[in-house]
């Protein structure tokens, strides 16, 4: 194997295909990687995030043909929507891969030459049936196995001309017969499956690894990685007439993009630090690329397999899956123009259980926003800083320590207790990519600031300390009430930033406090007590303000 490190935490999404415009599909994908990179970065990692997209191929050459441009002119028109789109959702990924690019068509090349040089390419004649929208192969073992669960549930395996169908997506499949070099892909079955076995956690959820398990079990079956019938991919440069199959040149990207056959020391110097890479995110749907090819294809080549890939569910409208070619989507900037940037991320990640298919509607994205957003942890901010402006002149009040520490022994500290192991149980589940079980830690503090709010009641000690007697001490409560208010929700903050970057941010500038994007040590960063004294705190406009359905 190639001297590799595993300094850095490297993360990626697929990179999209440009046949179509990002969708809410590949924004949950990219929203679900970009809230893990954001948080190992707080966590202090020296992370790095990429995302990108898959330029090449024999379905993009049609659409280019269809709307009666070069390919490559087709693919400048739509990667520009892309960067847009993920910059608009505040996406925070450190590099834009397209394969188009020289640095990733050099590496694919060098790849290619790797692979043959070790004995794991020949030339042969593919005969066979091929999904143009997937860009899949499918053996005929594998239409055979369609047509007959496809029987058993009474669903349709072949057109009415009788035209076989896709046993992914369902459409049409076409007949190719082509001279094309091969991938010894059977060589590796013995190897993957030791590989699954050593890294139990290399396919996330349990449920997928079952699956990727018993389909290597099944055999694996020579792969067909180059095309001639059309000239849109990368060169094969031992082998005129060939490009690469689109999914191989594909799957490259995530070394080519991090320096892999670079003649630049500093670029592979990149390439020995960042990989193997932490966590590939893909959706269920291209589990068998990234868990199967993927890690042969490296094995082939003398490089190590990526530590871990993490597939999620698709996310359903009324019990179908989204996309675009069924006319079910909505656009993402469509959705974060009525619940904000923040509202959108929130519910994706909180409210579709990752690694399952989510159920996805309206009513319900109003339904958590207000529950959650608006009416908790909006409320709770507006509250505390309106309090604030009124009854300590807008500044994060001081206390003595002796009083602190009186005021706690005689009433207590809900909040300082909750916060105390708020940290391990947050990490833990943002560690676990477990978002709905971080977001409810945090929400649990939250809960409790809410009750806090009226359980000490601050505008009664607001008025026993305007009173005569007992002012002093009704002030130093009402101060104690308002710090840790305050100290709870710069704590939520820094939780909830990796998921609401924007609003995060906002609350840092209301309570006088500086970037929380660049906080590097997340658990110090929560330690209790970190909200100095005598900051200017501003109330400015509901964070969330309420959505009524009727009105959207
Ligand atoms: O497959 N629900 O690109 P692609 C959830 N270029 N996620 C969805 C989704 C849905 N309804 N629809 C799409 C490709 N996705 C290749 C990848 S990687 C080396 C090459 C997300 O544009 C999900 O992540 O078809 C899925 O795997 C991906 O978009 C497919 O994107």
């Amino acid at each position: 194997m190639a001297e590799t490190g595993a300094s850095s935490y490297y993360l990626t999404t697929p990179i999209y295909y440009v046949n179509g415009l990002p969708h809410l599909g590949t924004a949950y994908t990219t929203i679900v990687s970009d809230a893990l990179a954001r948080f190992e970065r707080m966590d202090g990692r020296d992370t790095w995030f990429l995302t990108g997209l898959d330029e090449h191929g024999q379905k993009v050459a049609q659409a280019a043909q269809a709307a009666g441009v070069t390919p490559q002119e087709w693919v400048d028109g739509i990667a520009p929507q892309f960067v847009d789109a993920w910059q608009a959702l505040d996406i925070s990924n450190d590099d834009f891969i397209r394969t188009t690019e020289q640095r990733h068509v050099q590496g694919v090349q060098r790849f290619f030459e790797e692979m043959r040089a070790n004995g794991y390419i020949y030339q042969d004649t593919y005969e066979g049936f091929y999904c143009l929208p997937d860009e899949t192969f499918f053996t005929d073992e594998q239409l055979a196995e369609f047509a007959e669960s496809a029987a058993a549930e009474g669903r349709p395996h072949a057109a009415e001309d009788g035209a076989k169908l896709c046993p992914d997506c369902g459409r049409p499949l076409s007949f190719i017969q082509e001279d094309n070099l091969f991938f010894r892909l059977s060589a590796f079955q013995d190897r993957l499956l030791a590989y699954y076995e050593e890294n139990p956690d290399f396919i996330c959820p349990p449920i997928r690894r079952n699956e990727v398990v018993s389909f290597v079990k099944g055999g694996l079956k020579d792969l067909s990685v180059s095309r001639t019938a059309f000239d849109w991919g990368v060169p094969i440069p031992f082998a005129p007439g060939h490009v690469s199959y689109v999914w191989v040149d594909a799957l490259i990207n995530y070394i080519t993009a991090v320096g892999y056959g670079s003649d630049d020391p500093a670029k592979q110097a990149e390439f020995a630090r960042r990989w193997p890479c932490q966590v590939h995110f893909v959706g269920k749907d291209i589990i068998r690329f990234h868990c199967v090819i993927w890690p042969a294809m490296l094995m082939a080549a003398g490089i190590e397999p990526p530590r871990k890939v993490f597939a999620h569910g698709f996310l359903l409208t009324k019990g179908e899956k989204m996309s675009k070619s069924r006319g079910n989507a909505t656009s993402p900037l469509e959705l974060a123009r009525i619940f904000s940037v923040d509202g959108y991320r929130y519910y994706f990640l909180t409210d579709v259980q990752l690694g399952a298919d989510g159920a996805i509607s309206l009513e319900r994205m109003v339904q958590v926003y207000n529950a959650d957003l608006a009416n908790s942890w909006g409320n709770l901010c507006s509250r505390a800083f309106n309090m604030t402006s009124k009854y300590t002149g807008g500044v994060v009040p001081d206390l003595w320590e002796k009083t602190v520490t009186a005021l706690t022994r005689e009433r207590g500290n809900p909040l300082a207790e909750l916060a105390e192991g708020l940290y391990e149980r947050y990490a833990r589940a943002m560690n676990a990519i477990d978002y709905s079980g971080a977001l409810a830690a945090v929400m649990e503090l939250c809960d409790r600031a809410n009750l806090y709010v009226e359980e000490s009641a601050p505008w009664n000690l607001a008025k026993a300390a305007a009173a005569e007697a007992g002012g002093a001490d009704a002030a130093d409560r009402l101060a104690f009430v308002l710090y840790n208010l305050l100290e709870s929700i710069r704590i939520m903050a820094l939780c909830f930033a990796p998921v609401m970057p924007a609003s995060s941010a906002e609350v840092f500038r209301r309570l006088g406090l500086g970037e929380v994007s660049c906080v590097d040590d997340l658990e110090g960063a929560l330690r209790w007590g970190g909200l100095p004294a005598g900051n200017r705190v501003t109330v400015g406009e509901p964070l969330f303000p309420r959505l009524k359905e009727d009105e959207l």
